[in-house]
């Protein structure tokens, strides 16, 4: 009796490998596109209250992101950057640093998030030489959307998920402005409020219109054809639709 279910599952298994197959055919067949899709949930640092939804667009060298930002400090502005370099990551939400009271100054987090390496300004200079160019970046919430140049190294990177958005400023005391005794070591003249981080998040590449190489990234392995289907509980449009937003769970939950 056992033995005799344990064929009809098989069998059953064997049925839905087929389309899934089909299905993961015409997908990869879909790859190679001019444009990747990146998008970012950019979540709290430093207890900020701020976040951030990021989507971008890359083609060739040109860069097209959009930031929609809430929580940030009204009529201030926050420097915002393309980190890279470092493990790919954002440290941990609750992460401490060498900031006043334990916080997370920028230096701090660098290992999971690297470099500065696009300043996301307004307008002019987007190298990391404007890292710093209060005047140019967005105030408040202000939603930022530009289309920007960068290099073939940095383009590299973004392509391969090794970009990481990076807000700064808390207003720490919530007097509605950045000041206190502690300054930035970024910049001394800057107080630590201006400068450390309240938003990260890793740009991942979207699943919608560009598939990740080697195919999907939730256990296609061609040495156990079995695998994915029980993965997706034998649903494979499930799987196809869904394996962007597993897989970026996945890795953030790695990340902590
Ligand atoms: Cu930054």
């Amino acid at each position: 009796m056992l033995l005799r279910k344990t064929a009809i599952a098989g069998a059953t298994l064997a049925l839905a490998a087929a389309p899934m197959a089909m299905s993961m055919g015409s997908a990869s067949a879909a790859e190679g596109g001019g444009t990747t899709t990146l998008w970012a949930k950019a979540t709290p640092l430093n207890d900020s209250g701020a976040s951030s939804t990021v989507t971008a667009w890359l083609t060739g060298n040109q860069l097209r992101i959009k930031m929609v930002s809430t929580g940030l400090l009204a009529n201030a502005p926050h420097a915002q950057h393309i980190h890279i370099g470092g493990s790919n990551q954002c440290p941990a939400p609750d992460a401490k640093g060498t900031g006043v009271d334990g916080h997370l100054r920028v230096a701090d987090g660098m290992k999971s998030y690297g470099m500065i390496a696009v300043s996301l300004t307004k307008t002019g200079d987007s190298s990391p030489n404007s890292g710093l160019a209060v005047d140019r970046f967005p105030t408040g919430n202000e939603t930022y959307e530009r289309t920007l140049t960068v290099s073939d190294s940095v383009a590299k990177s973004l392509r391969n998920g090794e970009g990481v958005v990076v807000q700064h400023g808390v207003d720490y005391n919530g007097n509605g402005k950045y000041d206190g005794d502690s300054k930035s070591e970024l910049d001394p003249k800057l107080p630590e409020e201006a400068t450390d981080p309240a938003t990260c998040g890793v740009l991942e590449v979207s699943q919608m219109n560009s598939m990740p190489e080697g195919g999907v990234q939730t256990g296609g392995g061609s040495d156990n054809p079995v695998a994915p289907i029980a993965f997706a509980g034998g649903a494979a449009a499930v799987l196809l639709g869904g394996a962007g937003f597993l897989g970026m769970r996945r890795k953030n939950r790695a990340n902590r």
